[in-house]
């Protein structure tokens, strides 16, 4: 990592000085465009493990119980402590049988006057039920969604850490949607609907927590701390959003996460980044893990989503990534 930033930092001095020969005001011969890059700070993969771990902590987060309550608190309450303007959207949604479910959206805003933004979302809730575990009495058992719920989110409150510590140039709203998870289970014998999925984000994408709200672009993190994930080019991600998928495989490579990011194209995904795509019109990617063997991660909807499926080096590979190209806005 050292050698990589000693490398940034040449190349950029380098583009400086040529800038400033001549008649020393920049660029103005029009020959190469002025290209600084700049270091975001370090994230933090012990303090994302553990803002992953404090949300498994509380156990299931399915909406209508104690600890989706609690665990809202606490994921509000931290957005507070490191400095957003919070906001939370409460909604009543209805799940694919019919059943209301109190959903909160908690968003959190750093310099929430400037037009110049970039939106992070991850969801927050975890599925109802271990529809794909291999043991058929845990298919109406909720997870644990170490991974699946809590990955994203953790890696977020970190960023959110760091940007109390440093604040980038452009404005940032980190997002945390509810009501992800509870897509229409397998065993269910009805009708199955992709909007059964991402009911918090398909909300939001309608009312916004602003009036009138828009970002330059959106990242979705799903599922972003297995062990050994790779992330593949999302179809929808590339069907909505192909510069920022460029932007940020680009920027993972640069900072050595080529190994994590594989510059291919993957399948699609029907997740929250599909709904604020079609819905709100933002141009949002999602970094989701793909793998030939296994659609997700081999743990996935089942009861082994717990804290022994994370790592801190994928965490670290997405945090980092995500911050390089946040920092780098302007
Ligand atoms: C479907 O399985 C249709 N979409 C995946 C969205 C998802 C579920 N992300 C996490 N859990
Ligand atoms: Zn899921």
């Amino acid at each position: 990592m050292k050698n990589y930033w000693m490398a940034v930092s040449a190349a950029a001095m380098f583009v400086c000085f040529s800038c400033n020969t001549g008649n020393g005001k920049g660029a103005t011969t029009g020959q190469t465009e002025e290209k600084t890059v700049i270091k975001a700070p370090d994230f933090n993969a012990d303090s994302a493990y553990q803002y992953v771990k404090a949300q498994v902590d509380f156990g299931p987060r399915v909406p209508n119980t104690a600890e989706h309550v609690a665990c809202g608190n606490y994921l509000a309450k931290k957005l507070e402590e490191y400095g957003a303007k919070v906001t939370n959207q409460y909604a009543d949604l209805t799940a694919y049988d019919g059943k209301i479910l109190k959903a909160r959206n908690i968003i959190g805003a750093y310099k929430p006057d400037l037009k110049k933004r970039v939106a992070l979302f991850a969801h927050w809730d975890t599925r109802p039920w271990a529809d794909k575990d291999k043991d058929e009495a845990n298919h109406h058992t909720p997870i644990l969604g170490a991974n699946d719920g809590a990955s994203g989110v953790g890696v977020l409150l970190e960023i959110a850490r760091q940007i109390n510590l440093q604040e980038p140039t452009i404005g940032i709203d980190i997002i945390f949607f509810d009501a992800e998870d509870g897509g229409t289970p397998d065993f269910y014998e009805g009708r199955h609907e992709e909007t059964s999925w991402c009911l918090g984000s398909q909300y939001w994408s309608r009312i916004p927590h602003v009036q009138g709200y828009n970002a330059r672009f959106g990242i979705l993190l799903d599922m972003v701390g297995g062990k050994g994930a790779t992330f593949y080019r999302e179809a929808a991600s590339m069907k909505y959003a192909k510069s920022i998928v460029n932007k940020v495989w680009k920027k993972a490579k640069e900072i050595g996460y080529e190994t994590y990011f594989i510059n291919e194209n993957g399948g699609g995904v029907t997740d929250d980044h599909v709904f604020v795509n079609q819905i709100a019109r933002i141009p949002t990617i999602d970094i989701v893990p793909m793998d030939e063997d296994y659609s997700f991660f081999p743990h996935w909807h089942t009861t082994g989503d717990t804290m022994d499926v994370i790592d801190k080096s994928t965490l670290k590979a997405v945090g980092q990534t995500v911050m390089e190209v946040i920092y780098n806005e302007k």
